[in-house]
């Protein structure tokens, strides 16, 4: 079939039958441990959650349903006739059913997705009234998901005394409304913040719109090739596994039967730090930073790597230098730094960019802190973005944003139609530690 929740109802069933035999099986297996330094630690490597869209592995990066980014880049719809990227709905459908979709798969979740994709007027206004100067875009976006919210069907069943085991339609629902509304959502904001309120009417752009060029076009892009851009940038950021902050916020707040709007709200404050998201601006500042620190001097291997020690020495991270749990060049860093050969290998910006890529890990190696000194998705994305004149930088989290909905709201329709309960993790104090260890 092409519809996209008959297609996910077939998949539950199975689904819920493999989860209760593994857990006759192995229910009582230990599946990770915690040590006291892990849980000062940020619980890194604790494996304590399951999560069905994406799995990362250190060496090799993240995985869509078990394909790599080439591969998705290779398998998935592209727009017609001639686009390179996939198509962001095709991704959707990829981590919420498992299954590679067909064209006419993907054009009916199109379809289905343009019909909700107009954002109430009431919400415009709001919008556009906000503090537009002094309100961040990431804080104006999460605001923006909570105004949504009074439509929500998840909310409206419960109150309504829906049953149970309906809790993932109506989620399914929530998460499709707000998947397709986000694109305006992100447009307004960006438009009402740094281009004086000048909005580019959503009836003008036909119907033909994919959600890549629907966002680009809402931004004022008029561009195939930053159609393009959106379109990849859309489906490299939108999952990396449950235990990353806004991954795991979203699970953590629907666990409590918020509905999935409040749920990706706290996602995205999540998404908003920037040791997170917020990466991505904090890259372009400190490129730019580091331009200017340069001056007329030439962009040598020693010249760079004295400017990073700077940084170093400031007490600041490099930003877009590292990860909880890569251990190697992030695909997702690849992925754009092959756009960037392609498209703009002759932009400044990229050049440092690549030189970059020569001289900071080295940096880090030396300074033998860190676990991982190459590049993560947030390093390159921003100078793709600034080459199609989209410069405003604290604005890219935004982007980070609208794409981390597709993985992380088709894992929250998991979460429902598995039945996962509220999660409670059991938390000790530093005085309980020290005595149940002194007492063993
Ligand atoms: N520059 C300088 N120091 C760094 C560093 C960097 N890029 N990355 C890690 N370190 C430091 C840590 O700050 C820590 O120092 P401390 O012992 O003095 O506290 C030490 O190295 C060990 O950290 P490590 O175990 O390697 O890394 P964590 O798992 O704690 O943190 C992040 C991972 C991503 C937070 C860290 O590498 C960082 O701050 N990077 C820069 C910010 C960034 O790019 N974030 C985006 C990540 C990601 F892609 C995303 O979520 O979008």
């Amino acid at each position: 079939g092409t519809n996209l929740k008959e297609v996910f109802r077939e998949k539950i069933e199975p689904m819920h039958k493999q989860v209760v035999e593994l857990r006759e099986k192995y229910g009582e297996e230990v599946l990770g441990t915690c040590t006291v330094s892990q849980a000062y630690g940020g619980m890194r490597s604790v494996k304590c959650m399951t999560y069905e869209t994406s799995l990362l592995d250190p060496e090799e990066g993240i995985r869509f349903r078990g394909y790599s980014i080439p591969e998705c880049q290779k398998l998935l719809p592209k727009a017609k006739p001639d686009g390179a990227e996939p198509l962001p709905e095709s991704l959707f459908w990829l981590l919420l059913t498992g299954d590679v979709p067909t064209d006419a798969q993907v054009a009916q979740l199109q379809e289905d997705m343009r019909e909700r994709a107009r954002v109430p007027a009431d919400v415009l206004k709001i919008l556009d009234s906000m503090p537009h100067e002094q309100l961040h875009p990431m804080s104006q976006f999460a605001a923006a998901i909570n105004l949504l919210q009074r439509e929500s069907a998840m909310a409206a069943a419960y109150a309504n005394g829906a049953n149970k085991s309906s809790y993932w339609e109506h989620c399914l629902e929530d998460a499709l409304t707000l998947i397709a509304r986000l694109p305006e959502v992100a447009a307004r904001i960006y438009r009402n913040t740094f281009h004086g309120g000048k909005h580019v009417p959503p009836g003008q752009l036909g119907d033909a719109h994919d959600m890549g060029k629907r966002l680009a076009r809402l931004l004022g892009f008029e561009s195939p090739e930053f159609d393009e851009l959106m379109r990849l940038y859309l489906v490299i950021h939108a999952d990396h596994e449950g235990g990353n902050v806004s991954a795991h916020a979203v699970r953590l707040v629907g666990s409590a039967l918020s509905d999935p709007y409040m749920a990706f709200a706290a996602g995205m404050n999540g998404l908003a730090g920037p040791l997170h998201g917020l990466a991505n601006q904090e890259v372009l500042r400190w490129l730019v930073q580091l331009r200017q620190r340069l001056g007329d001097r030439p962009m040598t291997t020693e010249n760079l790597t004295e400017l990073c020690w700077q940084t170093l020495n400031e007490g600041h991270v490099i930003p877009g230098f590292g990860h909880a749990v890569l251990r190697k060049t992030d695909p997702r860093y690849t992925a754009q730094r092959q756009f960037a050969l392609k498209h703009l290998p002759h932009d400044d910006m990229f050049q440092l960019v690549s030189k970059l890529y020569e001289v900071v890990p080295q940096v880090l190696e030396a300074q033998g802190k860190v676990k991982n000194p190459w590049p993560n998705v947030d390093q390159h994305s921003g100078v793709l973005l600034q080459y199609y004149g989209l410069r405003e930088s604290q604005y890219y989290t935004v982007l980070f944003g609208v794409s981390r909905s597709l993985g992380t709201l088709a894992s929250l329709v998991w979460d429902r139609a598995l039945g996962l309960p509220l999660e409670r993790p059991k938390s000790v104090t530093t005085e309980w530690i020290r005595e149940h260890f002194h007492k063993q």
